[in-house]
């Protein structure tokens, strides 16, 4: 085995978004591209020779090609141990679990999460550290520097290691590791959940959908769900990871899962219903017509979770992203917990997990996890729910509405405008940003604005400064919050999330998206949305 350099030219665009690189598959596949982000990655760590790299990723187009690549590059910059889910897969939280669990350096996840798959759609990597928590913004920084400079690579001359054979061989000084992708985190789910619980719950008959999105959970779910909780074969579908997704668009939501959702709204359906992302860090929560919104299931989580032996006594604190609505917060101040809102991206909830101010967190995006991993965990909130609904013998339906009773309904959706072009919609922000002060006082169809400005935030932990991270509109017990999303590859999508509380019962059945839509009619009136973008209705609602 030789280790070789390759001369190469730097990319002006390995820039990282909200979630590590993300670009369209026939941008990855430029010669060098991978290769050279790979290495600028290396260049930016220091001390990892001889210690372990974890690898895996979602199962999509370019996933498998891409790791023989990164196993070549980390054998010649003397990585002393490759940990490689067999087949190439690893889901998120999964990888997370392994760092941790094999005291690894840090971690390599293939995934452009739920961006569609397949030769004409998404890929990417981001890079987990010895925490099993998403790389930092000043790491990300640096490799974007780095990229920028880079001349060379290594890499070396060895075959293809076939990724579907579980065991180990060694390659120069490289131990080559391949690991069962379930294995370990089916056991850490079980050491966090009394399984005899949940499988009680099935046992009565609770039947449950878990749809898989032809993405990664599908054999996480299998094993969890079908095989070692006792729920019926046929539970969980979309089953197998596919390469495209089946053309099917991995984000559950009520836009892209919409089948699922109607499904769900039959007569004949089952109790319960669930779907995941395209790397299994996302999860959607139904019930027999009922959607349960991502905010109300943070509550929901934060309400019942000192229920969870594992977690007695250790429910420090809870954390939501700014977007996410507040539903959150009115739990955590009637069991006197603390509560902090992040800048959107899990990163941001890393320092608070590690130092035990929280133990649970979320986004409005479908995402939930707690300090178990480092990521952001779809099946554990499944867990959650089901052991949930065990222990109260409450319905999905029932527990959400039991919450708005106690603490009022707070009403949210998020409201996304995809494929903008760049520039106006740049603009259109600038604009709004230069008439913020001026708003407050003004009144919008019967709302006047209370409150505006850019979100900043200081991390309480490390002191790091993450600006510009979003612009706030209040009103009494409502408020309007945009943002340009860090994870699409091309134009712009704004996201434009809507919030507002309502606290008399006779209200609080009503449609989200209907109850919101004066608010959303202030948010286009303000933007001079149309003028902008030529747009007057959001293309994805969740
Ligand atoms: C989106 C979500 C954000 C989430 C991020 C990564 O980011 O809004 O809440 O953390 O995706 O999730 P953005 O910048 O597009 O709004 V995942 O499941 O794609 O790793
Ligand atoms: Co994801």
């Amino acid at each position: 085995m030789d280790i070789c350099t390759v001369k190469t030219e730097p990319f002006s665009d390995q820039i990282c978004g909200t979630s590590g690189l993300r670009k369209k598959v026939s941008v990855f596949k430029q010669k060098n591209y991978l290769e050279n982000f790979v290495q600028s990655l290396f260049n930016s760590l220091d001390g990892f020779e001889g210690k372990a790299l974890v690898i895996g990723g979602d199962g999509r187009y370019f996933n498998a090609r891409a790791i023989q690549s990164i196993i070549r590059i980390a054998v010649a910059n003397q990585f002393g141990r490759l940990i490689i889910g067999q087949n190439g897969i690893l889901s998120t939280p999964a990888a997370s679990h392994l760092i941790v669990k094999r005291e690894a350096f840090g971690g390599i996840i293939l995934s452009a999460s739920h961006n569609p798959g397949g030769a004409n759609g998404d890929f990417g990597i981001k890079f987990d550290t010895a925490q099993g928590a998403p790389a930092p913004q000043s790491l990300t920084d640096k490799i974007s520097e780095k990229s920028k400079t880079i001349d060379h690579y290594w890499t070396c001359d060895m075959p293809n290691i076939d990724l579907s054979v579980i065991g180990e061989q060694t390659i120069g000084s490289t131990v080559i590791e391949i690991v069962d992708s379930i294995d370990d985190y089916a056991e850490y789910m079980q050491t966090i959940f009394d399984f005899d619980v949940i499988r009680g719950l099935f046992k009565k008959g609770f039947k449950m959908s878990y749809n898989a999105m032809n993405a990664v959970t599908g054999p996480y779910a299998k094993r969890i769900f079908e095989d070692l909780l006792g729920a019926d074969s046929g539970t969980v579908i979309n089953a197998t990871p596919l390469p495209d997704f089946g053309g099917l668009h991995p984000e559950p939501n009520l836009t892209y899962a919409k089948t699922f959702v109607d499904m769900m709204y039959q007569d004949n359906a089952p109790d319960f219903g669930a779907a995941s992302d395209g790397d299994g860090d996302r999860y959607m929560i139904l019930g027999h017509r009922f959607f349960t919104s991502p905010a109300d299931s943070l509550a929901i989580i934060a309400e019942y979770m000192d229920t969870i032996p594992f977690y007695q006594g250790r429910v420090y604190g809870v954390a939501r992203s700014m977007p996410t609505a507040n539903a959150v917060d009115y739990v955590a101040q009637a069991k006197n917990m603390p509560v902090y809102a992040t800048p959107t991206g899990w990163k941001f909830f890393s320092s608070l997990l590690e130092t035990h101010k929280i133990a649970l967190c979320g986004e409005e995006s479908f995402g939930t996890g707690s300090f178990h991993l480092s990521e952001k965990d779809g099946i554990w909130a499944v867990l959650c729910w089901l052991y949930i609904i065990a222990t109260t013998g409450k319905s999905v339906q029932e527990l959400n509405e039991e919450l708005w009773q106690k603490y009022g309904r707070v009403y949210n959706s998020t409201q996304n405008y995809e494929g903008l072009e760049i520039e106006p919609t740049k603009e259109m922000l600038l604009s709004l940003e230069k008439r913020l002060p001026a708003l407050v006082g003004e009144t919008f169809n019967g709302l006047t604005v209370t409150q505006t400005g850019l979100f900043n935030y200081t991390d309480p932990v490390t002191g790091e400064e993450a600006t510009r991270q979003g612009y706030m509109i209040c009103f009494d017990n409502a408020r309007i919050f945009l943002r340009l999303s860090g994870t699409g590859s091309s134009g712009a999508t704004l996201r434009v999330y809507y919030m507002k509380r309502e606290t008399q019962a006779e209200n609080m059945k009503q449609n989200a998206v209907d109850y919101l839509q004066s608010l959303a009619d202030v948010a286009v009136e303000i933007l001079h949305l149309e003028k902008y973008t030529g747009r007057n209705k959001p293309d994805v609602i969740t």
